[in-house]
């Protein structure tokens, strides 16, 4: 994969912590010109499972905007080659609409822990503070909940309104805390997701020429302003699990939480 830039060590590594990656400006202005006109228009649904090629056919917008290097190679990195396509929607938030969407998980049930969807969200406009960018929680990926449980809470320290440029890709892993916020400005905001499956074990796909740079142990140690003093520990127990299944190295681990937990000896006493 030569031709597409893959994401080092340490980025995946924020990825596994954060459970988001944000690639601002990636998608050129003439695009994003023609990408607001198509997410007017609205992107008819595909079926369940489509490759992308059956979903989004040679030379149209949306496989163009997945072709482009930055967004291939982050692609190829998390779910890597020939990801089917679960489903994919455009979230309009509308001028003044008086109200935010909920905090919710888009993943209804799901306790993989070593394998995850991504959900790609593009935006084609400038989003300024005012126009409803999607709220999402640091961190909150690896805490399951169901769907829309996380609905009740309006606001956690620490969570991240997305105020970004034009053209910006963010990839969510399908745990995040998310939810599009009210637009007190006068435009549409457009966003435009697709949710990828993979269809090959998620394992080493990055450029893991980084892989023992000491800030992929400490990109995976982030701590998040909301967290709970003890609690927060299971996330980073859960992202030592999620590392071991993307690097298939089981003797990793941090604070020896995991390897604590995984004694079970099985030696008799002679
Ligand atoms: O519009 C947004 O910013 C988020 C939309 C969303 O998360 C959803 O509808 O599932
Ligand atoms: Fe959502």
């Amino acid at each position: 994969m030569a031709d597409i830039p893959l994401l080092s060590s340490v980025e995946m590594a924020g990825f596994v912590a954060h459970g988001s990656l944000r690639l601002d400006a990636v998608v050129p202005p003439d695009m994003n010109e023609e990408g607001i006109e198509v997410l007017r228009n609205g992107v008819p649904g595909v079926p369940y499972g489509s490759s992308v090629q059956d979903a989004y056919p040679d030379g149209s917008f949306v496989r163009r905007l997945i072709e482009l290097p930055a967004v291939a190679g982050a692609l190829y990195s998390l779910v890597g080659p020939g990801p089917s396509v679960d489903h994919h929607a455009v979230h309009v938030r509308y001028p003044h609409e008086g109200q935010a969407q909920p905090l919710h998980g888009d993943a209804i049930i799901d306790v993989r822990t070593d394998a995850f969807d991504v959900q790609l969200m593009y935006y084609p406009q400038d989003v300024t503070p005012d126009m409803g960018g999607t709220l999402s929680v640091p961190g909150s990926h690896l805490r399951r909940t169901n769907e829309s449980d996380t609905g009740r809470y309006q606001n956690l320290r620490g969570q991240s309104r997305l105020v970004c440029p034009a053209g910006t890709v963010v990839f969510l892993h399908h745990g995040l805390w998310h939810g599009g916020r009210r637009n007190d400005s006068d435009v549409e905001r457009y966003m435009f997701k697709i949710r990828f499956n993979p269809t090959v074990r998620q394992r080493r796909l990055w450029d893991t020429s980084d892989l023992h740079d000491p800030r992929v142990a400490e990109n995976l140690s982030a701590h998040f302003p909301w967290y709970e003093h003890a609690t927060a520990r299971l996330e980073i127990y859960n992202r030592v699990l999620l590392w071991r299944a993307l690097t298939g190295d089981d003797s990793f681990d941090l604070e020896h939480w995991v390897t604590r937990v995984a004694n079970r000896p099985q030696k008799e006493v002679a």
